[in-house]
């Protein structure tokens, strides 16, 4: 990454490292209380990674690169569908995300829970949601996660346990912490995940719910994934303590930070992160990546520079490590056509069957909104009353 994006990120007296390589940029840190010294701690970490590379399986390291892939070519039709006008309401993409949710999401087992906020498809699909469902909820369609009412931004669905999908910058993270406490109450074994922007981590309820989490050993881990960018604010401009992950020492909190171009490294924090908030020491771990695109599908993205738009058209997790794994003979040209050929079908074929689903009936709009019936008044047309107009009493003048 060049200089301009590590200074986005870090402290304003942080040094240049242009030409660096990724890696070295976004090092892994961690801080534990009580810690031994952060470069003792950096050192276990770098070793903990490397130790976790080379125990992974090509055929994992290959399903992280399809799986990233998958992700890259939903968003792209997901965009695409939202230009034509099939997709309503907002819309974010997890594009420049994508090894940081692969690698988030296979170290859960399929029994914990996930909180997430708007920027959620990756996630729904690597929870392991079928592409037409979550297709289907972007359309709109009854066939849908949410059945149609949720659209992009709230996905939810029980059996996949995820838990959502929130608009309101934060909104997912009291309702984690609640989760975990539940988990914890009952004496169940799950842990929670809550994911967040870096903007999230400036927000009231963020500080809240790490209090709690910390000061009652909740089964949590809090993820920021740090993608530089809260809308069209950096970090730097944002936060007074531009390296994240050290939110946590205000609450004697496990921390790290981990590169989040690498599924691997982040796989294996995630999984020192889970292995901890299941002993009841909750975690707060920082991904550090890229929002390739605007903040949703129709910002054009003019605060940033020309030259961070050409830095960004060659920094891509999926060709970075597509290109490492063909450098080490895990992959290699045809393989890679027949995962590019694979997810394309299953793009298309989650298009075609959301473009199929019926729309909702309107007569449903408060089904899935209130746990008790309500009366579904929805018919009511734009400046009607909303009660019959009073009997004029008897003798009165009108
Ligand atoms: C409480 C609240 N304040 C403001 C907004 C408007 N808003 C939507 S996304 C966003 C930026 C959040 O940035 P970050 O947490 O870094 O997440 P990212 O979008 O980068 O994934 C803001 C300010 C909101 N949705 N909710
Ligand atoms: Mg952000």
């Amino acid at each position: 990454m060049a200089s301009q994006a590590r200074q986005r990120r870090s402290a304003p007296q942080a040094p240049p490292a242009a030409q660096a390589p990724r890696a070295a940029q976004a090092p892994p840190a961690e801080s534990a209380f009580p810690a031994a010294t952060e470069a003792a701690a950096n050192a276990a970490n770098a070793a903990n990674t490397a130790e976790t590379v080379e125990s992974t399986s090509d055929t994992q390291l290959r399903q992280f690169y399809r799986d990233m892939l998958l992700i890259r070519r939903f968003e792209e039709r997901a965009a695409r569908a939202y230009t034509e006008a099939l997709v309503g309401g907002y819309c974010h993409l997890n594009l420049g995300e994508e090894a940081a949710v692969v690698g988030l999401m296979a170290a859960l087992k399929p029994t914990d829970y996930l909180f997430t906020n708007y920027r959620e498809h990756g996630y729904a699909l690597m929870r392991g949601i079928d592409p037409k469902n979550v297709m289907a909820e972007l359309y709109g369609r009854v066939d849908g996660v949410s059945k149609g009412w949720g659209g992009s931004m709230h996905m939810f669905d029980v059996t996949h346990r995820l838990l959502g999908g929130y608009g309101i910058v934060g909104g997912q993270l009291p309702l984690a912490t609640g989760a975990a406490l539940a988990i914890d109450y009952k004496n169940q074994a799950d842990v929670v995940m809550c994911t967040m922007g870096d903007g999230t981590s400036a927000i009231g309820a963020f500080h809240e719910s790490l209090n709690l989490a910390a000061l009652w050993h909740l089964p949590v881990v809090f993820v920021i994934i740090n993608n530089g960018l809260g809308m069209g604010t950096t970090v730097a401009k944002s936060s007074a303590e531009p390296e994240l992950y050290k939110r946590g020492a205000a609450y004697r909190m496990q921390s790290a930070r981990v590169d989040g171009f690498d599924p691997v490294a982040v796989h294996e924090a995630a999984t020192k992160a889970i292995a901890a908030a299941r002993s009841g020491h909750p975690y707060l771990l920082e991904v550090v990546t890229e929002r390739l695109r605007g903040h949703s599908v129709v910002d054009p993205a003019k605060y940033r520079s020309a030259e961070e738009v050409e830095r960004l058209k060659h920094e891509d997790p999926i060709h970075l490590f597509g290109a490492k794994l063909t450098a080490n003979g895990v992959l290699d040209p045809d393989t890679i056509k027949t995962i590019e050929e694979e997810v394309a079908a299953i793009v298309t074929n989650a298009a075609d069957f959301a473009a199929g689903s019926p729309h909702p009936e309107v007569a449903t709009l408060f089904d899935y909104t209130y746990a008790t019936p309500v009366a579904n008044d929805s018919r009511r047309l734009p400046g009607q009353p909303l009660f019959e107009p009073l009997p004029i009493p008897a003798g009165a003048n009108p």
